[in-house]
Formats: structure tokens, sequence, C-alpha cells
């Protein structure tokens, strides 16, 4: 680890508290100046540390820059510890997580970046990515089970975000079928599950788990196609913008994050989750339009769309829902999407 990096785990660790630069000097073994060099340049880079006569440097308890040392006081899975990858701009965090796992990145490996220019959603979407305030995250898994059951995964992860959510700051979201968190009635967070095969054996190598989140995105700052349905999960206006030393951080909840999905993935077989995941669900018992995406007998946007109730998930995370004529059926295809009518 660079001198950088010891001294932010240190304020990390001490986060709120103060550290003189002594102590800083010689738990690192590096001369004073050293350590008054790097605090700088930290500072130069966003973080709050406030020097104290006396006393020496604070990392503040407001301070929201992404960064390992950040989520490692609150990571539990402290053998992932070194494959926490935190970038400032990156097309897509599931992008560049593929291309690492191509070169052999461990599971359990984590990509992060604080701005998207390319941000990926299903079927060719595009996901709203902007620097601050939002959580992009991949995390490279390796399939505990067959993928014939990957909507398993996914349903999971869902669950997985919203626990964490709820650990972190007390709201509980709800899951639409079969990807996106809602509070408040707006998406706040979208999930995508790719995989990469071995192009030789056709094995599933890895599953990089996308996950979205407008932490604390300016609503303002959505544009007008998707305004009327994102939302933030606590969202502040530019002038509002503060250093609530009370307000979760996006370090904390990120680490939340990565707990929960690594602990459900451990346990994908026993389906214990499923119980959370219909409790929290948006459509369940309601009216929604399933929409075969791509489809040639187009009556919507160039798709096919059906009128039916959701009236319960499967054991492998399939919604069945009853269509008008009384036909019953299980979705589970990534090329079904529904609205909630
Ligand atoms: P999705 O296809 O279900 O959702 C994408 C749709 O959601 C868009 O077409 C748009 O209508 C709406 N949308 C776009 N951006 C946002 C936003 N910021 N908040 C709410 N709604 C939005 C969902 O796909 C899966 C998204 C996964 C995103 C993560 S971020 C980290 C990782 N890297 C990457 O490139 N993608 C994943």
């Amino acid at each position: 680890m660079s001198t950088k990096e010891n001294v932010l785990k240190v304020l990390e660790i001490n986060k709120g508290s103060t550290i003189s630069g002594e102590e800083l000097a010689s738990q690192l073994n590096v001369s004073r100046s050293a350590i008054w060099k790097t605090i700088q340049e930290l500072r130069k880079e966003g973080y709050a540390i406030d020097a104290i006569t006396n006393k020496g440097y604070c990392l503040s308890l407001g301070n929201d820059v992404l960064s390992a040392q950040g989520i490692l006081p609150h990571l539990h899975f402290q053998d992932i510890s070194d494959r926490i990858f935190v970038y400032k701009t990156l097309e897509s965090t599931n992008l560049t997580a593929k291309k690492m796992a191509l070169e052999g990145a461990l599971p359990g490996s984590v990509i992060i970046a604080e701005e998207q220019t390319k941000g990926r959603g299903r079927m060719g979407r595009s996901f709203f990515s902007p620097a601050e305030g939002g959580i992009y995250m991949s995390i490279l898994l390796r399939p505990s089970l067959n993928i014939s059951k990957s909507v398993l995964i996914t349903t999971a992860a869902s669950v997985a975000v919203c626990k964490a959510i709820e650990k972190v700051t007390g709201i509980r979201c709800q899951i639409k079928w079969v990807n996106d968190i809602f509070f408040n009635n707006k998406k706040i967070c979208g999930i995508l599950t790719e995989a990469v095969t071995d192009f030789e054996t056709g094995h599933i190598e890895y599953i990089i788990l996308g996950i979205g989140i407008n932490f604390n995105t300016s609503n303002s700052s959505f544009p007008s196609e998707i305004a009327s349905i994102a939302g933030s999960l606590l969202p502040t206006d530019e002038n509002s913008k503060s250093e609530d030393s009370c307000s979760p951080s996006r370090n904390q909840l990120i680490a939340e994050v990565i707990n929960h999905v690594i602990e459900l993935n451990d346990n994908l077989e026993s389906r214990e989750f499923l119980k959370d995941y219909k409790s929290r669900s948006l459509v369940l018992g309601k009216e929604i339009r399933v929409i075969q995406i791509g489809d040639s007998e187009s009556n919507l946007n160039g798709n096919l769309a059906t009128d039916a109730t959701a009236i319960d998930i499967d054991g492998d995370g399939g919604l069945i829902v009853r269509y008008k004529d009384g036909t019953i059926s299980t979705l589970n295809s990534g090329e079904i999407s529904i609205r909630v009518k």
C-alpha cells in the first residue's frame, strides 16, 4: 500500500476523531513532512480533513469520497479486502469487471466508480450514472448453481440491496420483479446480472452483478426522459447539500451491499430470501402488463403486451401470472418487462 492509502486507512478507522501527525508518522514509519504532504494531496482529491491545532488531523464524519479504505471498516469479509477497486470514472463497471474476469480476477472482486459514462441497463438500455451522489458497482461472483436458475441470482441480489439499504438508512424499499428497487414509487436502483462464459467449454465462469443506486443524487439532475420514474434514496438539491455528520455514507452502504450479496450468494440453494423478496414485492396481487421485448406481433412500441395479474413468485424467482383467459404462466426470461397498471 502507498503512503496515501495507509494514511487514508488510519484516518477512516479513526473517522470523526483526531490523530496527531506525529502518531500517524510513527504508525506508518514515515516522516511528519511526508504525512503533511499526503494530507494536502488527499484534500486536493476532495477528502474533508480538518487540521486541529495541537491535536492533529481529523477526517470529517460527513466525508463521503468513495475509497476502498472507507469501505473496509464496514466490510465483514476481510478476505476480499484487497479486491476492492475504486475508480473516478469508468464507461461501465460491468464492462471493467468483465475485462478483469477475463484477465483472471478473483471472485469477490468489486469494481466501483464515482461516475459511469456508458452505464448499462438490460437489453441495451442505458443507466444514468452521474458523478456525485450515485453508487455504481459490480461484484464478481462464481455461480453456485446452474445458470438456468440465473433469475434467482438477481432475485437474491435485490433482497441483499434492500436489506443493506434498510440497515444503513432505515428505509424499507420495494422490489419490482425482477430487478428494480423502488422507494416512494420511484426507481432508486437497478440491477444488471451478466455472465462470463469460457469460450471453449461453454461453462459460465463468472456472474457479474452490476448494481446502480441513486443514493443522494439530486432529483433535479435526472434527464427529462426519466425524471418521472427515477428517484433518489436520500435526495439532496444543490442548495441543501450538507456535510451532515449523522448522514449515512456511500462507503458504508457499498460495504453492506457486499456483505449481504456474499452472504445470500453463499446460501442461494436454501431460497430463504424468497420470503423477504415476496414481502417487498411491488407487483404481487396487482394488475400488470407483460411486455415481450422485440416480438414482431407488436402492439406496444414494437413489443407484444398482454394484461395479467401477478399471483406469486416461484421457487426459482420466476413470476407466476394469470392472464385474462385464465391461463397461468411463469415468467423467467430476461426478455420480458412488466409494468404495474
Ligand atoms: P433496466 O434496463 O431495467 O433499466 C434501465 C431503464 O431505467 C432506462 O431505460 C431508464 O428508463 C431507467 N433509468 C436509467 N437510468 C436510471 C437511473 N439512474 N435511475 C432510475 N432509472 C433509470 C437496470 O436496467 C439495470 C441497471 C444496472 C446499472 C448498474 S450500475 C453498475 C453496473 N455497471 C453498468 O454498466 N450497469 C450496472
